[in-house]
């Protein structure tokens, strides 16, 4: 061991000065000091996103003392570590979430109000990092969250897309796509790491020699090398000292320049290869739940899986930890199959750059990766065409081949009479063109297997990973999903968060069962009063947002129906839509018929090359142009759809809401999470039995949760018996009604062929089987609008749903991925002189 040169010892962290003070004076001080040096301003020249910029510094500031020491921790006691591989990371935004974090939200407020300005207006500057699609990227975010918060050693692994997920402008009813240039203001939550970049190889062609020892080895000779630079970003928990590391990757080329073609005058051609290397991580891809196939992505995938793998060998190295324990220094949850390339990325590092025999290598591989499956849509299912990982990764192939070899000997072994499940269980599909199958690689590759909801995991164990489950039982778990109640509850909620403060105390931020608490307080009037208050006031505060931006006056008092997530035909916002269609069907037959006031609100996005989702778009917004300004409705009922859905917005939508539709064809949802964080801010529930909606319902009580529909087995099995969905259009007047008046173009300026294909699908596939759930849905639908009638009843239904939401905290699920089987405990960070305050 060699003594450090005591000059380049670094000095214990000082405590308590302008970068790390967190007092009310300290704080302004550093504000204005990185005002001027920072952004180069004076306050009276300074713009709001300047102001937002200084403040951000402020805190980031003090983030780097504790994430510094929770690196040096975890260095010196060589710490397991999860590392969590997403091809998506949806972070919103930081600035709010490390203020609630640290336990200064209320400081910085008054601080910056003593330098005349407003919180609030500076949260709004924050671009966020949309570095996902929906629920799968959102779902890593608050994984990170409560690792730090649950003080687990962790490295989060993605990419850093320069343009993240499209900006959404809706134009003549329609979603139009703007890229998203969300770096274009300047990111100062990041570091870059340049100095710990690394080079990935693509294509070539691989080659066979002997070794210095005489030992058989392959050789890759890439096509070229593209370079991975780290960018870190600290992400604290809440009220501990661990700020973890999230490492997203930038592609870079090799060589930037090519001056063989500079010098011979072919300018373009010189900064061709440049361009092409960093396309890498120039954009995500828009699709949620859809699987292109397309080479770039592809590209994506073993770029970052390739960084990251070797990022953890530095890492090992520098503890001095042999290579052979792998798998006792790291845990690698792969986050879908998106980064399943890893088993066989892991596999080349061990044997060709390390010099590992195949068992060696297998052996740690296996007891290395666990995987997370996230959907059982056909069409979400990777597989990638045999030529096209020759092309890219020829090394891979050769190894993957080799590892289904290997396992394909274990199924002959394991079904000797049956023939069909060496097809079935192959890697490699060979049913028509050849096909690598990226599921099959992660399970072959992983030590354990999860879905994310309870029926979810009952339904791969079923279904689409059955074979997998017969051989391999021991390896499938469930893991319900769940959601940070920091960012979806204290930070997007802070009145109602207040009002339970103040009854139960604060702990139930960190340990969410304690939410339980609750229930006592349900026939206090108080509280009662308060709770329907709060309520009102969020509505009466997105109502005037929606004039001032939509230009539509919504009534506070009226019920808010909302449903905000990404579009798809199997979440069914058509479904919702022809209850609209319904109820003003209802007006227009009796203008003065009794029915609740409802607004409507809808959020999400389509991706750009799913038709069908935007035709439902254009669907709700041509129903809302007609029944929002028709007299005879009279304000009872309005349709919204909210532009540019985001984890900003969602923060702003989720407390307004009375009701939560979550009304996807049971089945097809894994998960979802959008129910839990409605549910948490007192919105009820509508919802199949689907994904968590069953153990929502299960937690809240049945008698506190509106379910209509088919179950799961009802849906197999009315598809079995042959669905025809114009029988329903034909024997039941409503939906007829509801559909003719679609039809009609009644909703498109006299245009019967708008949406004839939408409607077509509908009366002829169905799919996703909205008539046969109609009648049922339309029923819970009036039956909602009765219930919201009495005040009483609904806040008490309200109240118990918050009450009893503890199961879906992310802290929980982070828990149990603990405890089963990542097989990690807490590290505690010490810094003296930080003592965590109560909200
Ligand atoms: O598990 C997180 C979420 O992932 C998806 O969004 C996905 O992209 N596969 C699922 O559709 C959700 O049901 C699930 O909650």
């Amino acid at each position: 061991q060699t003594v450090p040169d005591p000059r380049l010892v670094c000095p214990p962290v000082r405590v308590e000065d302008d970068r790390t003070g967190l007092n009310i004076e300290t704080l302004k001080r550093a504000f204005l000091d990185n005002l001027f040096y920072i952004q180069g301003k004076f306050p009276d020249i300074a713009t709001q996103n300047d102001y937002y910029m200084a403040l951000a510094y402020t805190v980031r500031d003090r983030l780097l003392k504790r994430w510094l020491k929770t690196a040096q921790t975890y260095t010196e006691q060589g710490s397991r570590t999860v590392c969590y591989l997403s091809a998506e990371f949806l972070l919103g935004p930081h600035l709010g979430k490390n203020l609630i974090n640290l336990g200064i939200y209320d400081d910085v407020q008054q601080a910056m109000e003593e330098l005349g300005l407003d919180l609030e207006t500076l949260l709004e500057q924050e671009e966020e990092p949309g570095l996902g699609n929906g629920g799968l990227g959102r779902l890593a975010a608050c994984y990170l969250d409560s690792m730090a918060t649950l003080e687990i050693p962790s490295i989060g692994y993605g990419i850093r897309y320069e343009y993240g997920i499209f900006e959404q402008d809706i134009r003549d009813g329609w979603q139009i796509e703007r890229s998203d240039k969300w770096l274009r203001s300047g990111y100062p939550w990041e570091v870059p790491r340049p100095e710990w970049s690394v080079p990935v190889k693509i294509g070539g062609h691989t080659e066979q020699y002997t070794d210095e020892r005489g030992r058989f080895r392959v050789r890759w000779v890439p096509h070229h090398v593209v370079m991975g630079v780290p960018h870190d970003t600290p992400l604290l928990g809440y009220q501990v000292n661990t700020a973890n590391t999230l490492r997203l990757w930038r592609a870079e080329a090799a060589e930037s320049f090519d001056f063989d073609a500079f010098n011979s005058g072919d300018y373009v051609g010189a900064v061709h290869e440049k361009m092409v290397s960093e396309n890498i991580s120039k954009v995500l891809y828009p699709n949620d739940n859809i699987s292109q196939g397309k080479e770039l992505r592809l590209l994506q995938q073993i770029f970052f899986v390739s960084c990251s793998l070797q990022d953890m060998i530095r890492i090992m190295e520098g503890q001095k930890i042999p290579l052979e324990k792998f798998h006792e220094k790291f845990v690698v949850q792969m986050n879908d199959t998106h980064p399943a390339i890893a088993v066989a990325e892991l596999m080349r590092l061990l044997i060709d750059d390390h010099c590992m025999t195949w068992d060696q290598a297998w052996g740690i591989t296996t007891r290395t990766f666990a995987y997370t499956n996230h959907t059982l849509l056909p069409e979400a299912l990777e597989r990638w065409p045999i030529a096209l990982f020759k092309k890219l990764l020829p090394r891979h192939l050769e190894l993957i081949y080799e590892i289904n070899q290997r396992f394909l000997d274990d199924v002959r072994i394991r079904y000797p009479e049956q023939p069909q499940m060496l097809s079935q269980m192959s890697i490699i599909d060979e049913s028509g063109e050849r096909y690598v199958r990226m599921a099959h690689l992660a399970c072959v590759g992983s030590m354990a297997i999860n879905g994310v909801a309870a029926l979810h995991t009952e339904l791969l164990k079923q279904g689409v990973l059955h074979d997998f489950y017969e051989m391999y039982p021991k390896k499938f778990n469930n893991k319900t999903n769940g959601v940070t109640p920091r960012r979806f509850m204290v930070l997007s909620n802070p009145r109602l968060s207040r009002a339970i403060t103040e009854r139960i105390g604060p702990n139930w931020v960190k340990h969410l069962d304690e939410l339980k608490k609750l229930e006592s307080y349900v026939d206090d009037p108080n509280f009662r009063q308060e709770f329907r208050q709060i309520k009102f006031d969020i509505k009466q505060e997105l109502a005037t947002y929606i004039q001032q931006n939509y230009g539509v006056a919504i009534n506070p008092n009226s019920l808010f129906d909302i449903q905000a997530k990404r579009i798809h035909e199997y979440k069914r916002q058509h479904l919702n839509a022809l209850y609209i269609v319904t109820l003003y069907n209802r007006i227009k037959a009796n203008p003065n018929i009794e029915i609740t006031p409802r607004t409507f609100l809808f959020g999400g996005k389509a991706a750009p090359g799913y038709y069908t989702a935007k035709l439902i778009i254009k669907l709700i917004n041509a129903i809302g142009d007609v029944v929002n300004r028709d007299p005879d409705v009279r304000d009872r009922l309005k349709v919204l759809f909210l532009k540019d859905y985001s984890v900003k917005f969602a923060q702003r939508i989720y407390p307004a809401a009375d009701l939560s539709e979550q009304i996807s064809t049971a089945g097809k949802e894994a998960s979802g999470t959008g129910n839990m964080k409605f549910a948490m801010n007192g919105a009820l529930t509508i919802g199949t039995l689907d994904g968590a909606n069953i153990e929502i319902r299960e937690e809240v009580g049945e008698e506190n949760f509106f379910l209509f529909g088919m179950t799961a087995d009802e849906v197999y099995a009315r598809k079995a018996q042959g669905y025809n969905p114009y029988d329903y259009y034909q024997s039941n007047s409503e939906l007829k009604l509801a559909i003719d008046r679609i039809a009609s173009g009644f909703f498109s300026h006299g245009d019967r062929k708008l949406f004839q294909p939408l409607l077509d699908t509908l009366m002829h596939r169905d799919d996703y089987m909205l008539f046969a759930d109609y009648q049922a849905y339309i029923d819970c639908q009036d039956y909602v609008g009765q219930v919201f009638q009495d005040v009483d009843r609904w806040t008490r239904m309200t109240i118990l749903n918050v009450a009893r939401m503890g199961k879906f905290s992310s802290d929980r699920a982070i828990r149990d991925y603990c405890e089963d089987f990542w097989k990690i405990s807490p590290v505690p960070i010490e810094i003296e002189e930080y003592s965590p305050e109560a909200i």
